[in-house]
């Protein structure tokens, strides 16, 4: 960083013309693994900072939207969810919100043990839940590992970065197949599917594929700061309950985004992007 301003631009965003930048205090640690480019910083106003091949995918000062949203929605709709598998996710947020349920086991698999490695050493807020018993923490490609479940899953949970380099196939009708079969008869799925502002065309694609394969497939958003365009949204794809309509009350502790209002206006969208996705 040579005591020179140092500052982070997204690489999703840049490629596309566009930047946020985040200025950066420090460069905790900064190596390649198998798949990637892995990065902690010190920033200036977001706390630490991970960035996979210059790409962000979280800091402390925001990840909470995020993995509040990604998880609480779909446990508050499903009566009952006992088993969950998170592919991606390998920071650990959001087996940690899901750890906030009476769930019985959580999967998660995550591709690069690199990502599991930096996060316990580096987020120890948000790495909480890799001492939880209910958890079994595989490194594979989610892509093959949810081959191996049929009729399993009450909730999975697509927790992946964006669609370039090993996370691609978490795109792919093929993929959503697999999450379909692998899911019980009341199962749902809820995937990161990018900024509604940004990623209209991706939308479109994962919508036109999913109607065919889910009876309920909706899109729901939350607020990130430091995100591309500063929000991202889910596919909520379901076999049996509506996401608004069989929301139930839980009680679920230590929330800093979620709430029952937020669940029901997660789900209304702009114009522009009910066209697509309506
Ligand atoms: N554009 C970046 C999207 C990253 C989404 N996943 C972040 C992982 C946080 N657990």
């Amino acid at each position: 960083m040579n005591g020179k301003d140092f500052w982070i631009n997204d690489a999703w965003d840049k490629e596309k013309g566009r930047s946020i930048s985040i200025k950066i205090k420090s460069s905790l640690e900064s190596c390649r693994s198998e798949f990637q480019q892995i990065d902690v910083y010190e920033s200036e106003c977001f706390g630490r900072l991970l960035a996979l091949d210059n790409i962000i995918m979280l800091t402390e000062a925001d990840e909470f939207a995020y993995h509040e949203m990604i998880s609480h929605v779909a446990l508050n709709v499903h009566p009952d969810p006992r088993r969950v598998l998170i592919i991606g996710g390998g920071d650990g947020g959001t087996a940690r919100e899901v750890l906030k349920h009476d769930v019985e086991e959580v999967h998660l698999c995550e591709i690069d043990r690199e990502v599991i490695r930096v996060s316990i050493k580096y987020f120890p807020t948000i790495s909480t839940c890799f001492d939880d018993q209910r958890m079994k923490v595989v490194t594979d490609d989610g892509a093959e590992y949810i081959k191996g479940y049929k009729d399993f899953f009450d909730l999975v949970i697509v927790d992946s970065s964006d669609p370039i380099g090993p996370a691609r196939v978490l795109f792919a009708e093929e993929f959503y197949n697999n999450i379909h079969d692998s899911l019980t008869e009341d199962g749902i799925a809820v995937t990161q599917s990018e900024s509604m502002f940004y990623d209209k065309g991706l939308i479109k694609d994962l919508f036109v594929f999913n109607k065919r394969i889910f009876p309920i497939v909706r899109y729901f958003y939350t607020l990130v700061p430091t995100y591309p365009s500063g929000t991202i949204g889910f596919s909520f794809c379901s076999k049996k309950y509506d996401p608004v309509k069989d929301m139930h009350k839980k009680i679920i502790p230590d929330l800093r985004y979620y709430n029952y209002d937020i669940h029901k206006a997660a789900f209304m969208l702009p114009n522009f992007i009910n066209q697509i996705v309506g």
